[in-house]
């Protein structure tokens, strides 16, 4: 008689864990998945900032750049278009002359070093200045007329 009274139980209590034990396990852990994708995105934003050393440019004795004489032939040249500088930055070597040849229509700009005092002054659309260069350094410049946009570009004299 006993054995007749506990089987419904036990088939009672099987089927309960049976039900609890389905439902339970799965909802938990599907979360966790999305969590990696936000960090990496940041990582590669530290390069930009490599630029500012120029400021080692000669400090010391007398002119370390100029205005080139008129009649002068360059022997490096840079392009103004498009509201940029190229090559960037530009290579030369001490005693060039490098010419910044405006190709912006009729939209003026110039090549103006930030430190080193010298100055291509305003170059209207379709002309070309010069400037040259006395002592090895990494001279930066900007256009005096656009200095928010057109600045940090470079001149490296070896
Ligand atoms: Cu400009």
């Amino acid at each position: 008689m006993r054995r007749l009274t506990l089987l419904p139980l036990l088939a009672a209590l099987l089927t309960l864990a049976a039900c609890s034990g389905g439902t339970t396990p799965t909802p938990a852990g599907t979360s966790a998945a999305s969590a990696p994708a936000g960090g990496g995105a940041s990582a590669p934003a530290g390069g930009a900032s490599a630029p500012a050393g120029g400021a080692s440019a000669p400090a010391g004795g007398g002119a370390a750049c100029a205005t080139a004489p008129a009649g002068s032939t360059a022997t490096v040249n840079v392009t103004i278009k498009d509201f940029k500088f190229a090559p960037q930055p530009v290579q030369a070597k001490v005693g060039d002359i490098v010419a910044w040849t405006n190709q912006d229509g009729s939209t003026p700009h110039s090549a103006t070093m930030d430190t080193a005092g010298c100055d291509t002054k305003a170059i209207s659309g379709g002309a070309t200045a010069m400037l040259v260069f006395s002592q090895p350094g990494t001279y930066t410049y900007h256009c005096s007329v656009h200095p928010a946009t057109m600045k940090d570009y470079t001149v490296v004299v070896q």
